[in-house]
């Protein structure tokens, strides 16, 4: 049995390490041998002093997700936090890595925190659709005041180690080697006999919050929760801590962590988060990686311009290809306007947006090229283009380079076989904006080499990306799907409903907007596009498209934008056009809820994310679920399409797709063979490849 806790003795003071890789979480088997250490040293006379410290590569990144929704195993976090807490001894937490969670609630039960410079500490629980629950909420802002506690503890990120000293929540910031720097610290603290108050007892700075400020922060802060619970309960946590005793304090911390966490919205955030990281691990950890010095993209536009801008901020050199030189320019000319944009907001320095800047290299000749590692395609959406790119990429790329294709829709399998290295191509499929949106479908052709493929896998995460390695079809997994739920659009403003009222539905399910808001944002020029270039016909989208509005950026689409606003308007005219088609058909307007709105948008979506795993285009339902929450704004509460049927009942799922198959039939109402069988068995597993 490893040791997960030792104990060392430096002189008088003894440090306690606790070790249990990864990230050293308060797993019960962390728990228990350090509550017996603890109590042991707090009555061994010879003891003068304790350092807490972790072995590895991080200090404790917080309680054990995997223990969540097991039954507690004693001792509790809580119980090994009030022990230390009654320890008068003084009590010194060394921080490396990050303090996360579980982890800084329980340096918060220390007299002393001092860390190393590159640490991070934060709470970050409200991510998981929990608070902090082991007195997190209560000791916090004991030190750094409410209203900086709450904004850690509604948000989750972490703050770094020279913040965390301006805020008091520690008390020293070292370079060099930690443990002995809190050796020394904790001796110095023996020497000054300073007293020793434990954070609960630490009231003046809590007692000095402007309560009006803190509950106007707090008002704003639920606004933004968007229907998740977490944000809210937070909020009312660190509120507690204010106006309830420490004792009372505590005790509701725990009463509203034990709700949420046997909450559904906890249980689909704590599925993304494992879901996110079994996606991250592609095709296998034992295959090589090639090395990837220098990156290339081709197309300075928008995408490529994007995606340059990713590979840049993840620190690789990039070479932008663009034939023309003025198209060149312009696209240069715009990712620096996008860095000082961000200089101007202050999300980046000065010295970075440089540094940025110098790993660009603007290149009009495909030679430059012969010097990449990996080559992204991110011109024009149409595969006799794509072809003529690859054609010269074959030319010109090094033996070994990884040759990719930003396509959102085209057949990888034909784009590879045109070249005469089909093994070294695969799909990179960026969303807009690339260097912000998180998801990357990594597109595994047919011949793509294991090893190119777990190249690009560790690339993406590398570069702050959420690769979800998928399969050809046509849109792969996203925008199939995404094809699959706009299907009955039309036919829904024909019957009767109206694009606000459709988006309402979607808003209120909790998406961030609805699909003809969206549609507006991202241009209904794109669509009609595609539609004309496949024969297909939409008879609003399309006659919007004919009358120029293409939305947002014309001023009008679904919607009216006035005066340059981004607020979208109902539009009577728009209505009156939908009323006018109806009648044209034949069809007579009736009223239609918001659950007919749901099941003809939102099940068609669940079964074509079933018929995807049937083909083996997704390796896993959790990774559809991953595409659709970092690329399409589901929901993170309901855990993504896949996840949702199991909480919306499949077999309800099912039943009400035949309803609309017998009444339409629609394709897309047909229930997938695996869709039936998730009814029966509630899993999805086994499905994938
Ligand atoms: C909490 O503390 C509640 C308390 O308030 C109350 C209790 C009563 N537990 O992310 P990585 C695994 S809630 C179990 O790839 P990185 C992870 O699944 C918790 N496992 O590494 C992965 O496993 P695998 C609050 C965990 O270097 C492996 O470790 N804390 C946990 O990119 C490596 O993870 C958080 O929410 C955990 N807590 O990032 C912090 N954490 O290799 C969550 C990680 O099998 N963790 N694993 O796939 C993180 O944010 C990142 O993991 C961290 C490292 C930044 C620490």
């Amino acid at each position: 049995m490893p040791d997960f806790v030792s104990v060392a003795s430096d002189g008088d003071v003894a440090v306690v390490t606790i070790d249990n890789p990864p990230v050293n979480a308060m797993s019960f088997h962390v728990r228990e041998p350090l509550h017996q250490a603890l109590a042991a040293l707090r009555d061994d006379p010879s003891v003068a002093a304790i350092v807490i410290a972790c072995a590895g590569r991080t200090f404790v990144a917080g309680a054990d997700i995997t223990e969540f929704g097991k039954p507690v195993q004693q001792p509790e976090l809580r119980a090994v936090i009030a022990l230390l807490e009654t320890i008068a001894k003084p009590t010194v937490a060394a921080i490396h890595g990050t303090a996360l969670g579980g982890g800084l609630e329980l340096v918060l039960g220390c007299h002393f925190r001092v860390v190393d410079s590159n640490a991070r500490l934060g709470l970050p629980e409200v991510k998981l659709g929990l608070l902090p629950g082991g007195g997190g909420t209560v000791r916090l802002p004991r030190l750094v005041g409410a209203e900086k506690a709450l904004g850690m503890i509604v948000s989750g990120t972490p703050i770094a180690a020279v913040e965390a000293l301006e805020a008091a929540l520690v008390d020293a910031v070292f370079d060099g080697d930690l443990i002995a720097q809190a050796v020394r610290f904790a001796s110095e603290m023996l020497a000054k006999g300073r007293p020793f108050l434990p954070v609960r007892d630490r009231n003046d700075r809590l007692g000095k919050t402007d309560l009006a400020a803190f509950d106007r922060q707090a008002a704003e802060l639920a606004k933004k929760a968007r229907g998740l619970e977490a944000p809210i309960a937070c909020a009312q946590a660190v509120r507690n801590a204010i106006s309830l005793s420490f004792d009372e304090a505590l005790a509701a911390e725990r009463e509203l962590f034990l709700k949420l966490v046997a909450g559904d919205q906890s249980r689909a955030q704590r599925h993304l988060f494992f879901a996110e990281r079994e996606a991250a691990k592609g095709p296998g950890k034992d295959l090589s990686r090639r090395r990837i010095a220098r990156v290339a993209i081709i197309g300075a536009g928008t995408m490529g311009g994007g995606i340059a801008m990713a590979f840049a901020n993840g620190g690789f050199p990039v070479t932008l290809l663009e034939p023309g030189e003025e198209a060149l320019r312009r696209g240069l000319a715009t990712i620096d306007k996008n860095y000082a944009v961000s200089v101007s907001r202050g999300s980046l320095t000065e010295a970075a947006r440089q540094q940025r800047l110098d790993l660009f290299k603007g290149s009009t000749d495909y030679a430059d090229l012969a010097d990449c590692d990996l080559i992204v395609e991110a011109v024009f959406e149409e595969m006799a283009v794509k072809l003529e790119v690859f054609g010269k990429l074959d030319a010109v790329a090094k033996p070994g380079a990884i040759l990719a294709t930003n396509t959102s829709y085209l057949d990888v399998n034909a784009i590879a076989a045109s070249t005469s290295r089909p093994h070294d191509v695969v799909g990179l499929h960026f969303f807009s904006p690339a260097n912000v949106m998180k998801l990357l479908e990594i597109v595994r052709a047919e011949k793509t080499a294991p090893d190119a493929l777990a190249t690009v896998v560790e690339l993406a995460r590398g570069i702050g990306k959420v690769p979800v390695v998928v399969g050809v079809c046509h849109g792969f997994v996203g925008n199939r799907m995404l094809a699959a739920r706009g299907a009955e659009s039309e036919a829904l403003l024909l019957e009767g409903a109206t694009p606000s009222q459709i988006d309402k539905a979607f808003t209120d399910f909790g998406w961030p907007m609805g699909p003809f808001q969206m549609g507006d944002l991202a241009g209904l020029d794109i669509g009609w596009r595609n539609r004309k270039a496949r024969g297909l016909t939409a008879v609003i989208a399309d006659t919007l498209c004919e009358q120029g509005r293409f939305g947002q950026k014309t001023g009008s689409g679904f919607y009216r934008y006035e005066n340059g606003s981004r607020t979208p308007v109902p539009d009577a005219e728009v209505e009156a056009l939908i009323r006018a088609k109806a009648a044209e058909k034949g069809i007579a307007p009736r009223t239609i809820g918001a659950d007919e709105i749901i099941e003809r948008t939102l099940y068609p979506l669940v079964n074509e994310g079933a018929k995807i795993l049937e083909e083996k285009i997704a390796a896993r339902a959790s990774d559809i679920d991953v595409v659709w929450v970092n690329g399409y704004g589901f929901p993170i509460g309901k855990g993504g399409p896949m996840f949702w049927a199991g909480l919306e009942g499949a077999g309800k799922i099912v039943e009400r797709l035949e309803h609309w198959h017998e009444r339409t039939g629609r394709p897309i109402f047909q229930p997938a063979t695996l869709l039936r069988r998730f009814a029966e068995t509630g899993s999805w597993e086994g499905a994938g490849g």
